[in-house]
């Protein structure tokens, strides 16, 4: 998976932040250096990665608290900023030409998917623009290239314009653009010669094609695996060419992140497109948002939540099958349940994190009912340890006992009993695999916290059979 590594190290360097309320300047200076580490790492540029420290030591140390978020979550969300603004900050599209045909040329190193990039592009347009595009096939030096691109637009039904014998390719294009003044063709797209390295021969045919096609765009074909080298060759391109855009191709390859992460910041050139794959479908708009919060893993928060009960849940749903195989399953454990609930952090808070979700209105009735849960605590910590064990034990005096030693009334002892022996029912669901009616849990009372719960619900059917054979070892 593309940024593997480079995702998993800045989540730990964060990670390890958000579980404190405070912050010092030392916690700052020591998550800095991890993600600097780890953005060289992966290869992105090395000014790029000290402009981007210091951008965000300097907002980390100096920005205003902001009540809804913890320090950890702040600096997350700096850097989550921070980490888009790298990248571009808004999605950029095509240049749109007043009149048709919009003129597009693909320019790119041998390789790159400059060819393959032509028919997904072609393919693109015809799907969210009912484009009728003309390709015009400008690599004359690699033999195979024409019937590689003729082959493309035969799956597309897009025609493809070549003069085999030609070996001016400025004289191609010019051609071919008179062809598509003929036919009416709404898009020209303009696929040409890869080199080894940037040669002068090769930008000198550039230059003249550009001349000849005037394009609306210039599309630079950057593979991704190609990290920061891919950052020079992108800089060579645009110095000659003026490029208006950057395709990043092979982003669904194990990619280390250099050049998606730097090639903005060095060229000032948008990402427009990313390739992620092989077929003509595998083109996607770029979003620098979107893309921060993939390689910080917060597009999905929920995943981390998900990720940390699922730990938790490999241990202590083992021990809670036996509890239920045995019937000891007590109040003990009901409060261990709730502490855990409690563990994963204010729920609230950690929802605003997830990029959108901040201005969602149905945050806004989010109650996670910390009281409620803190009501529970003291009615079970106001029992005999007899009584925690043994919850037949329960009579009605016991019941007044334990409401004065709690300060709550009568009828929520009462209820909170009730509860619990509900949840020992959806606790025998659970060493089934089954979360439905966990949303009943005290505190749980949400829409977020029902959602949260049905993902974890989902997740643990997907590991059942680990955690079948998990529990079979236990119980053998
Ligand atoms: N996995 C993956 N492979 C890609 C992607 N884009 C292109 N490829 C593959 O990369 C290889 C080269 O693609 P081409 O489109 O021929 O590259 P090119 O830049 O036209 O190459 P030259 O014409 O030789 O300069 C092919 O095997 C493509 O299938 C992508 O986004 N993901
Ligand atoms: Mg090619």
């Amino acid at each position: 998976m593309a940024f593997e590594n480079l995702s998993e190290r800045i989540q730990k360097a964060l990670r390890n932040l958000t579980g404190k309320g405070k912050i010092s300047e030392e916690d700052i200076n020591n998550a800095s250096r991890e993600i600097r580490l780890a953005l060289l790492e992966a290869d992105v540029n090395f000014k790029v990665v000290k402009d981007f420290i210091k951008k965000i030591k300097q907002e980390a140390l100096g920005k205003e608290v902001q009540e809804s978020l913890n320090p950890g979550q702040q600096v997350i969300k700096i850097v989550n900023e921070e980490l888009t603004k790298m990248m571009g900050e808004t999605a950029v599209g095509l240049n749109k030409s007043k009149h048709i045909p919009t003129i597009i040329m693909m320019v790119g190193l041998q390789g790159t998917g400059k060819t393959t990039t032509v028919g997904k592009l072609a393919y693109h347009l015809q799907k969210t623009d009912h484009a009728r595009p003309l390709l015009i096939a400008g690599d004359i030096y690699r033999p195979a290239a024409i019937d590689q691109l003729k082959q493309i637009g035969g799956e597309l039904n897009v025609p493809v314009f070549s003069k085999p014998d030609e070996k001016d390719v400025a004289k191609i294009v010019k051609d071919g653009l008179a062809e598509a003044d003929k036919n009416k063709n709404d898009y020209v797209i303009i696929d040409t010669a890869g080199r080894l390295e940037i040669d002068e021969p090769l930008m000198e045919e550039l230059e003249r094609v550009k001349e000849v096609a005037q394009p609306d765009n210039i599309l630079l074909v950057v593979d991704a695996m190609t990290g920061q080298a891919a950052t020079d060759v992108a800089k060579g391109f645009d110095d000659r060419l003026d490029v208006t855009g950057v395709i990043l191709t092979k982003l669904d390859g194990d990619t280390r992140g250099g050049a998606a992460l730097s090639i903005r910041a060095v060229t000032g050139k948008p990402i427009i497109y990313t390739g992620q794959g092989e077929k003509l479908t595998d083109l996607e708009d770029f979003h620098p948002d979107r893309m921060a919060s993939r390689i910080l893993g917060m597009g999905d928060m929920l995943t981390l939540i998900e990720k940390a009960q699922q730990d938790y849940d490999a241990k202590e749903a083992e021990k809670v099958a036996m509890k239920m195989k045995e019937n000891t399953f007590d109040f003990n454990d009901f409060i261990d349940q709730l502490e855990q609930v409690q563990k994963m952090g204010p729920l609230d808070q950690i929802m605003k994190m997830i990029p959108g979700m901040a201005n969602n209105p149905q945050l806004k009735n989010l109650s996670i009912d910390e009281k409620q849960i803190a009501h529970t605590k003291a009615i079970v910590y106001s029992m005999t340890p007899a009584e925690r064990e043994d919850p037949e034990l329960l009579n009605p005096s016991r019941r007044r006992r334990i409401a004065a030693g709690s300060g709550r009334p009568v009828v929520e002892v009462n209820r909170m009993i009730k509860q619990f022996k509900q949840a020992r029912d959806m606790m025998s669901k659970v060493t089934k695999g089954n979360f439905k009616g966990m949303e009943n849990l005290p505190g749980m009372n949400s829409p977020m916290a029902k959602m949260a719960m049905r993902r974890m619900n989902k997740s643990f059917k997907k590991n059942k059979r680990k955690r079948i054979k998990n529990m079979k070892r236990f119980h053998s």
